[in-house]
């Protein structure tokens, strides 16, 4: 896969080169990474590539100039490329999106800095604009960094075996299981003894237990439209028992708590008559 950069701060990029996964993958030609330095596009002596915003305000704006010439530059070495524009204003990073990126050929990352970029780019030249989040940067360049890094990983082969993006959180759209390493007992707490059984069946009942308590109260929404399957439905009815369970074995407590009478009430089918 190939990465082209386009920025005005080329070197922000060279620890993304140089550390990590993203090395590897350079190291293994599973990706080539280059920066265009949009500069380098501006004709003018002190190669200015923003100016005034038309109809006043705060702020500067990229010109569309130097930005243009640059994409078109990047194409004719990239030319099954598709062309990114970091934006707050773009669609959503997320895995799946990630895991779309993974089976193009190539991206041209375009970082905006300033109030962004003139307008007229975006209609002409950019294929999509894509958002990390509802902030604002001060450039594209983290944004870049981030799809880099989130879609490198995914390429086949670049995480060794031991650790493979299967097992990613959202990769079933699930928040992963917790992981536990040496020592067994951290400052009194042990590591969960099924883990150390060996018993892979129920290391994998356990693990999958973990991934769904951890989404149920860390990130419902990613529950909502998730069909469950059996296995889930079975660890989701046992919960429900345990709730259950829990509810008509203890006394109700505080102010709404009822008095002897009504406390009977209470235990016929769970239905409380609350007043
Ligand atoms: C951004 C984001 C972002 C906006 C103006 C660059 C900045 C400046 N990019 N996800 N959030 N970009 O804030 O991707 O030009």
């Amino acid at each position: 896969m190939k990465f082209i950069v386009l920025t005005i701060f080329p070197d922000m990029f060279n620890p993304l080169w140089e550390y990590g996964i993203v090395k590897r993958a350079i190291d293994q030609n599973k990706i080539s990474a280059s920066t265009v330095n949009i500069r380098d596009f501006e004709k003018g002596r002190h190669r200015v590539t923003d100016d005034r915003p038309y109809g006043g305000g705060s702020g500067m704006v990229m010109k569309p100039e130097p930005v243009a010439a640059a994409i078109r530059s990047a194409k004719k070495s990239a030319l099954a490329s598709k062309t990114i524009l970091l934006t707050p204003q773009g669609r959503r990073l997320d895995h799946s999106m990630a895991r779309g990126l993974v089976s193009l050929p190539g991206l041209i990352l375009v970082c905006g800095r300033y109030e962004g970029v003139d307008e007229r780019i975006c209609q002409e030249l950019i294929d999509y604009e894509i958002s990390i989040g509802d902030y604002v940067l001060t450039g594209g360049e983290l944004a870049a960094m981030v799809i880099i890094d989130a879609v490198t990983r995914l390429i086949p082969g670049v995480l060794g075996g031991a650790d493979s993006a299967e097992k990613d959180s959202f990769s079933g759209s699930l928040l992963e299981y917790a992981h536990y390493t040496r020592p067994q007992t951290y400052e009194g707490t042990e590591v969960p003894e099924v883990l150390m059984s060996g018993n892979h069946k129920e290391i994998e009942k356990w693990r999958l237990e973990s991934s769904l308590i951890r989404t149920f109260l860390k990130r419902q929404d990613l529950l909502q439209n998730r069909p469950l399957d059996r296995q889930e439905i079975e660890i989701l009815k046992k919960w429900c028992l345990d709730i259950e369970r829990i509810i008509h074995a203890q006394p109700l407590r505080g102010a709404g708590a009822l008095s002897g009478g009504q406390q009977a009430g209470r235990h016929n089918n769970g239905r409380h008559n609350e007043p």
